[in-house]
């Protein structure tokens, strides 16, 4: 059975996470049908798709499948790794994916929206940026994702403390673009969807892809990107991050000895 199911509808498909056991985390297998998923959207000429999890949901997305984090000093966010094809196939489908938010956003996740070009939740959402709390190296592709969405301030206090941020913090500082009350979201999100969909999409198609790479014009140099991969292996190599995912794993709070 898909963990994302499908549907098509007006120019709009529909994607909705539905791995509750696992509480949608994003494992090989979900993003394998999530991808799959775009593509079948991208065939059926979607002029706009909802990304979402079953109505009613506590956790939208868990984020990455910790189970599926790499160790033993191999770096756990490579290029190939699900959630950055995850992410890459959503910047770069061909129209607007709106993310539909219930409940929890986690990690890797809060990526995975933010990838999203726009972003409705409920009042009782929350978004957690999470490394800090497994002692991962996030990628770097990840790290500037993020800053794209969130000012500095606020998306450092995200990631040193991992703490959950409100819905209504989130779009107090542009994360998200509205909240909706939980009976009025489907509406209010199928209704811009429809809107946007009889909008010009081909000139939307330029438009989204003239963003995601201008977005993405940040030089780095290859002293740069090579200090941030030391630091990278640094810190994937570490006995933090074994703590971080044995910590999860054994279900208490990790002890990490800063090394
Ligand atoms: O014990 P069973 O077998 O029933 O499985 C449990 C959890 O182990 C499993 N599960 C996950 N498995 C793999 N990866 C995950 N991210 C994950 N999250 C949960 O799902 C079953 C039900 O979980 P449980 O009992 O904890 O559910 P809950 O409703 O009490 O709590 C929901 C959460 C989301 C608050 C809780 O599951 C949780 O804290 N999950 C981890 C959230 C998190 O730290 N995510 C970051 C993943 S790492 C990531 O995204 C990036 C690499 S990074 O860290 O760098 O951002």
């Amino acid at each position: 059975m898909s963990l994302v199911t499908t549907d098509f509808k007006d120019h709009m498909g529909i994607l909705t996470l539905n791995h509750p056991e696992k509480r949608n985390a994003l494992s090989k297998a979900l993003i394998q049908d999530l991808v799959s998923g775009l593509r079948e959207m991208k065939q059926a000429g979607a002029r706009t798709v909802i990304l979402r999890a079953p109505q009613g949901v506590q956790v939208w997305s868990a984020g990455h499948d910790i189970q599926e984090l790499t160790v033993g000093g191999h770096d756990p966010q490579t290029y190939a790794d699900p959630l950055r094809q995850a992410v890459r196939a959503i910047e770069r489908f061909p129209a607007p994916v709106i993310a539909m938010i219930e409940g929890g956003v986690w990690g890797g996740a809060c990526e995975m929206v933010m990838s999203c070009d726009l972003i409705f939740a409920t009042p009782e959402s929350t978004f957690a940026i999470t490394p800090a709390r497994l002692g991962v190296a996030y990628s770097i592709d990840g790290t500037l994702n993020f800053m794209k969405t969130v000012g500095l301030p606020l998306l450092r206090e995200m990631l040193f403390t991992a703490d959950p941020i409100t819905a209504e913090r989130a779009v107090q500082y542009g994360l998200i673009n509205h909240i909706l009350p939980a009976d009025e979201l489907e509406r209010f999100t199928f209704g811009i969807a429809g809107r946007i969909a009889r909008n010009s999409p081909l000139c939307i198609s330029l438009l989204k892809e003239e963003l995601r790479i201008l977005a993405e014009a940040h030089p780095l140099t290859p002293e740069a990107f090579e200090r941030l991969q030391n630091l990278r292996r640094a810190l994937y190599s570490s006995e933090d991050y074994q703590e971080g995912l044995q910590a999860f794993f054994q279900k208490r709070t990790p002890d990490f000895k800063g090394r």
